[in-house]
């Protein structure tokens, strides 16, 4: 029986290269508030966000810290209005970031943070009418990145570029921005020559679970990858920093397993030893990279962006290919990742 079973997602994520051209051309010029908003940089920036949202928040942050050179960290939603003093002690500006903009946890933590310190904060959604957006926010809407899916796959992207390019507009980092800009057409070469070698490992029956491995601002797109893998496809995921991963974890690395290593420039050599421990160990690896090297070679597969842009600016193209595998596992599976089970789009309590 023929089903339309995935239908959104596969062509949510296939849609990525226009979405980011879509939102790219969208923020190019600021309103004054919004720029006086991230220009005080004398106090840290917060980002919050449920879920996706919260892994994006905290690539966020170091996207954000590393780009402008202020201080910045991702926390969840709840963590703002169940222990406010601990988020909101050094007076920290907000940036909420929600797909929905309903989600009941950030609706509280702006509440609170509007409450407690009398203070606008900036938000990212994908919904202009959304309770978020309404809330006396200066918000931003990444509208051509919604989504029918219940998994984040172009919204989490589209607004994760969004922020990279706030703060790279307002740092004035126009080699960094005219990277990014570069990213939508890369992210088309890469999907048509990986997809293939995707659907394999996604098709894998000697594949029991899934550990996604990254570190600084990859760490939340790993964690984002962990998430998509667990609730498009029920599969056993998880994620570490790399080289947490000797520190325990590693003792229910088997032949079952797959670890994929968002590999960076900046300590590839300590990741990917990282990886060729745990398949000496039994574990399948997969390393996505910018340029293999000897190293690399040491793993079952390698993928390579092949860029040529700035680090930061190319992380962003980690993410689809680890979408399009937890769709193609979600499928194998005979499950449906437009409709995972257990799972609403909006969490309101
Ligand atoms: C956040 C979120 C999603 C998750 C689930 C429930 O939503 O946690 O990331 O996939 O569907 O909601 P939002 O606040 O970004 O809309």
């Amino acid at each position: 029986m023929e089903t339309n079973n995935g239908h959104s997602t596969y062509s949510e994520i296939q849609s990525q290269p226009r979405t980011w051209e879509a939102t790219l051309s969208k923020y190019y010029a600021l309103h004054p508030d919004v720029v006086q908003f991230l220009q005080d940089q004398n106090r840290p920036l917060v980002f919050i966000g449920c879920g996706s949202t919260y892994y994006l928040s905290l690539s966020a942050a170091a996207s954000w810290q590393t780009i402008t050179d202020s201080t910045a960290r991702g926390v969840p939603s709840s963590e703002l209005w169940l222990f406010p003093k601990l988020v909101l002690r050094d007076n920290p500006r907000l940036f909420a970031i929600s797909r929905s903009g309903e989600t009941s946890e950030t609706i509280l933590a702006i509440d609170t943070y509007k409450r407690l310190t009398n203070q606008k904060c900036l938000g990212i959604t994908c919904y202009p009418q959304s309770l978020m957006a309404k809330d006396s926010l200066l918000t931003l809407c990444t509208d051509s990145a919604q989504e029918d899916s219940v998994a984040q796959t172009r919204s989490f992207s589209s607004m994760y570029l969004l922020v990279q390019q706030l703060a790279g507009i307002i740092s004035n980092k126009s080699e960094f921005l005219t990277d990014l800009y570069k990213t939508p057409h890369m992210l088309e070469k890469l999907m048509a020559l990986y997809e293939p070698l995707i659907h394999e490992i996604a098709v894998n029956p000697n594949i029991d679970k899934f550990v996604f491995l990254g570190s600084g601002p990859l760490f939340g797109l790993a964690s984002e990858a962990m998430l998509k893998m667990k609730e498009m496809s029920l599969s056993i995921s998880e994620v570490f920093h790399f080289l947490e991963f000797r520190h325990g974890p590693k003792s229910v690395v088997g032949p079952g397993t797959m670890i994929i290593g968002l590999v960076s420039e900046t300590s590839e050599e300590h990741e990917l030893k990282v990886l060729s421990e745990m398949r000496r160990q039994g574990a399948k690896t997969l390393a996505i990279l910018e340029n293999g090297g000897p190293l690399s070679t040491e793993n079952d597969t390698v993928i390579e962006l092949k860029s040529g842009i700035q680090e930061l600016a190319r992380s962003v193209l980690y993410l689809p290919l680890l979408q399009l595998l937890a769709y193609y596992r979600s499928m194998y599976k005979g499950l449906n990742p437009d409709r995972p089970e257990n799972l609403e789009a909006v969490v309101r309590i």
